[in-house]
């Protein structure tokens, strides 16, 4: 009898420290997490959803402060703030990370990824893995690829409706080298500029156009400043949710987890928004007196063409192996 309840109480005490046990290695931590783009935005909205998961999974141990708009300084400034330790998290564009991991210039590659289900599969797949694994030389974690999305041309002098539509337009790029070229390549006078530049650039009449997702052009209200739209989808391009690799050290197994798993759940929110948002946005532009151009077939087979040339520059920045690697993957995502 005395043994029976001696093993019961040692049962009830083992099943009180269970829990103890499966605790999680939690500590208060605050992430300071920053982006470009304007609080009511794909990018926003999608911030937002991870900040929630992190405080759920981590039982409102972890805060993560979202400041948007680039106050915390363009997509540069932020990469070295997290890479300093001075940051601890970012979303941004892969576009402007080429200075730190040249191989993030596949992405900058036009025509490469022809629609979504191609985005997802290389980007989830090796070849994104293997890109992202990257960061981590230079200081940086990444987490997952979000969507931007296939970029439009939108201007302020003519309708673009051919190439030599091109000529002379003062074009924003980004600041990226690929891109640069590609609208070089195409006639226009492309110049590198900060994205948190761009909207005053293009109201005083600085640059005549410049070249976003639908999403972007509608949140950043570039119908206020911009004419003419041009249906180019010369690109699909991602954003990447990036951690400082200093902080990224210091946090335990668990609480590494959280931030995965809670960035998952924001690439699935995001990608499901972004594409429900840029479906529609194309008809909120027009209503919102943009003049829309769709290029003709033949139009978007001579930009493209011109373009080829880029390939063998991208190739060479990011070396052949994983060029050939990216273009064997695409023709099996391709043949499913
Ligand atoms: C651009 C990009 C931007 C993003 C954003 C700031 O044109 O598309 O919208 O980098 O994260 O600069």
């Amino acid at each position: 009898m005395k043994t029976l309840r001696r093993t019961l109480l040692a049962a009830v005490a083992l099943a009180a420290l269970a829990p103890l046990a499966q605790a999680q290695d939690i500590k208060p931590r605050l992430i300071r997490f920053g982006y470009g783009l304007a609080e009511a935005s794909n990018q926003g909205r999608a911030v937002k959803v991870f900040a929630e998961q992190v405080e759920k999974l981590s039982g409102g141990k972890m805060k993560v402060r979202a400041i948007g708009g680039a106050a915390l300084g363009p997509d540069t400034q932020m990469q070295q703030a997290l890479i300093g330790g001075a940051q601890e998290m970012m979303v941004g564009s892969t576009a402007t990370l080429v200075g730190i991991t040249k191989e993030m210039a596949l992405w900058d590659t036009p025509f490469l990824i022809n629609n979504t289900k191609e985005a997802d599969a290389l980007l989830d797949g090796p070849v994104g893995e293997k890109i992202k694994a990257k960061l981590e030389d230079k200081g940086l974690v990444g987490l997952v690829y979000w969507e931007n999305g296939f970029r439009n041309l939108t201007n302020n002098k003519r309708p673009v409706a051919k190439l030599e539509d091109l000529e002379g337009i003062k074009l924003r790029v980004m600041q990226n080298n690929v891109f640069l070229d590609s609208f070089k390549t195409l006639g226009a006078n492309a110049v590198p500029l900060p994205y948190s530049e761009l909207f005053t650039a293009l109201e005083t009449k600085a640059v005549d156009g410049q070249e976003n997702p639908y999403n972007t052009i509608l949140s950043a209200k570039f119908y206020e400043v911009q004419k003419y739209l041009t249906v180019t989808n010369h690109v699909y391009a991602p954003w990447i949710v990036t951690v400082s690799k200093k902080f990224w050290d210091g946090l335990s197994k668990d609480e590494r987890a959280v931030l995965q798993k809670a960035a998952v759940v924001s690439r699935d929110f995001e990608r499901k928004d972004t594409r429900e948002e840029a479906a529609r946005a194309l008809a909120d532009l027009k209503a919102k007196g943009m003049q829309i151009t769709e290029l003709s077939p033949a139009e978007t087979a001579r930009m493209r063409d011109k373009l080829t040339r880029i390939n063998a520059t991208v190739a060479t920045q990011v070396g052949m192996e994983l060029w050939n690697e990216a273009q064997a993957e695409l023709a099996k995502i391709r043949a499913k």
